[in-house]
């Protein structure tokens, strides 16, 4: 493998909770993993992303570490997990962590000395303040949520959380934390792990004195993502982790950045900034949201997606490498956002699959996209367990009074929960997931949208899916070529051309459910050319100049 063997990977995120249970608690664990190692081979996956499986109350399912060095134990022991990693290894595959150091859990054992005491040698680990007049600090708002503040009686301070209550966020201008969780992350290296993808990164770094944010709407806190995004140390902070740490190790580094721009990206992911190697930006996981955000949903455009992803494809040609996603366990499925789960479910799932495999970077599967995995709507609240969405619920219909429809219909189009049901393997009860009872209930379209059904049927999505890996892996052109876009039909016509060393690849994604025309650039007339990959079994010729691409058809060419 190349040093950057990154760029050549294709890379599975792993969602623990709710990949395989092999105990029968309805939990996914690391022994279930184990048991679905063969089929990520077979797939051709290269690199395994593995959401949080550290010891947690799992108050935001595991993104609340409260023992960095210990496993959760309804994955599992540590055992199970070194039993794991030596498995991924085996099979030529490489496994990174999921790593939470922007905070902790309340549990955690340095906030719990933190709290304990204003002269506690832990208290600068974390973010206090006293009150403001009886006020919180300031008028920061949670992403879950309320105020970012919460208010610790016993010594009479405010804490910081930027996610849920018992998520306080450490304070990164102390040295003896950072030293802590470059001990950490070392240890886990030593493991043998291949990297870590990095829980909001960017958010690091806080504005300094922490000042009221200045964008004022109607409700009572504010979101100050420009104070508390990209802050004033944040590559001091991350050049530091990599001179300390990462660069002593051949690993791989993909920081969740919300917020960020191509010109941001190219700061953290350059190769000559010695910070991390790729980065996750949001841009087209906003194209849906409104001012209100995520939850002010509004339709989106395809001149908008491709609007924004052209932007990143040329804004970080040559200065960084672009993580290609559609999907992952805070984002609702790909197939419901962006194409069609209903009458066009499987060649739409194709065609953004196309998409994420044709564009140049690293593309991350989503466990269940690979199976046109969908949204899911349950009829209850109560059947819902994400504390965003739990959260969001109750401020909208008790403090907003937005009705409860209303309410549902947010969720079931932007809620976290879509991504979070059980994976399905087959047609058995639970689809496969457990013997019992599951933490959350399993998509009741299992029995048609599963594993075992996906592998029988050759024009599956998941059949799609090995294709396109085994392509990427046999054309270089697919990850190294130039991007080029094209402007053909561009309002319902995704297009595009990649070039390397002189061959030309011609991507073309129909994204809606009807027929388009379109008008094949002439130089590919005159140079003929010949058909990568489609959607579709049968393809008029392009001598013809004007094809028509059938709904959801998406055709990758290769210039003869
Ligand atoms: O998500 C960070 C983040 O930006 C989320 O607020 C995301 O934008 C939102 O969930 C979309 O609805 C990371 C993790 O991926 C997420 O699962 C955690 O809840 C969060 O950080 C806190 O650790
Ligand atoms: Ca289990």
């Amino acid at each position: 493998m190349s040093k950057q063997w990154w760029k050549e990977s294709v890379i599975y995120q792993i969602y623990p909770r709710s990949f395989a249970d092999s105990n029968g608690d309805g939990i996914g664990d690391l022994k279930g993993i184990i048991s679905k190692l063969d089929y990520l081979e077979w797939l051709g996956i290269d690199v395994i992303w593995l959401s949080p499986v550290y010891d947690s109350p799992n108050d935001d399912n595991g993104y609340d570490i409260r023992d960095y060095y210990g496993i959760m134990k309804e994955f599992g022991t540590m055992d199970d997990w070194e039993l794991m990693l030596s498995e991924v290894h085996k099979r030529g595959m490489k496994l990174i962590m999921d790593l939470v150091i922007n905070h902790s859990s309340d549990e955690c054992e340095w906030f719990v000395k933190s709290a304990s005491s204003k002269t506690s040698p832990y208290r600068d680990y974390y973010i206090w303040r006293p009150g403001n007049g009886g006020q919180e600090p300031n008028n920061w708002e949670s992403h879950f949520g309320g105020s970012a503040w919460k208010y610790h009686e016993e010594t009479d301070e405010y804490f910081l959380h930027l996610f849920s209550k018992k998520q306080p966020d450490f304070n990164w201008e102390n040295e003896a934390l950072r030293s802590e969780l470059y001990k950490m992350m070392t240890w886990w290296l030593d493991k043998g792990i291949d990297g870590f993808r990095m829980d909001v990164i960017n958010m690091i770094s806080k504005a300094e004195g922490l000042p009221d944010a200045s964008e004022v709407r109607d409700t009572p806190y504010q979101p100050a993502g420009d104070l508390f995004l990209n802050g004033p140390r944040v590559h001091e902070y991350i050049k530091e982790m990599n001179e300390q740490v990462l660069s002593k190790y051949d690993v791989m580094t993909v920081g969740e950045t919300p917020g960020v721009t191509p010109d941001d990206a190219a700061l953290f992911t350059g190769e000559d900034r010695n910070e991390l190697n790729m980065v996750f930006q949001f841009d087209h996981m906003d194209v849906d949201s409104g001012p209100g955000g995520k939850w002010d949903i509004q339709p989106w455009t395809l001149s908008e997606l491709r609007r924004i992803l052209d932007g990143w494809q040329l804004g970080l040609e040559g200065r960084g490498w672009n993580s290609l996603y559609l999907n992952n366990h805070d984002q609702p499925r790909m197939v419901s956002r962006f194409g069609d789960d209903k009458e066009y479910r499987v060649n739409s799932a194709k065609m953004l699959a196309t998409l994420l495999h044709t564009l140049q970077g690293t593309p991350y599967i989503y466990q269940g996209e690979e199976i046109g995995m969908t949204n899911v709507e349950f009829d209850s609240i109560d059947d819902y367990r994400d504390i965003e969405t739990l959260n969001m619920y109750k401020e909208a219909t008790e403090e907003r009074g937005i009705s409860h429809d209303e309410v549902m219909r947010r969720i079931y189009i932007k809620g976290r929960d879509n991504a979070r049901t059980p994976m399905q393997w087959n047609p058995t009860k639970h689809a496969g997931f457990t013997t019992g009872e599951p933490w959350l209930a399993v998509n009741q379209n299992y029995e048609e949208i599963n594993v075992e059904e996906a592998q029988t049927d050759k024009n599956s999505v998941l059949h799609y899916y090995k294709k396109l890996i085994a392509l990427r892996k046999e054309n270089p052109i697919m990850i190294y070529g130039a991007y080029r876009t094209l402007n053909e039909n561009k309002e319902a016509v995704y297009s595009y051309e990649r070039e390397w060393e002189g061959k030309k690849l011609l991507v073309m994604l129909n994204f809606t459910a009807i027929p388009q025309a379109y008008k094949v650039p002439p130089k590919w007339i005159k140079s003929g050319c010949e058909l990568l990959i489609s959607n579709e079994a049968i393809h008029p010729s392009l001598e013809d100049g004007t094809i028509e691409l059938s709904p959801y058809e998406a055709r990758v060419y290769v210039m003869k």
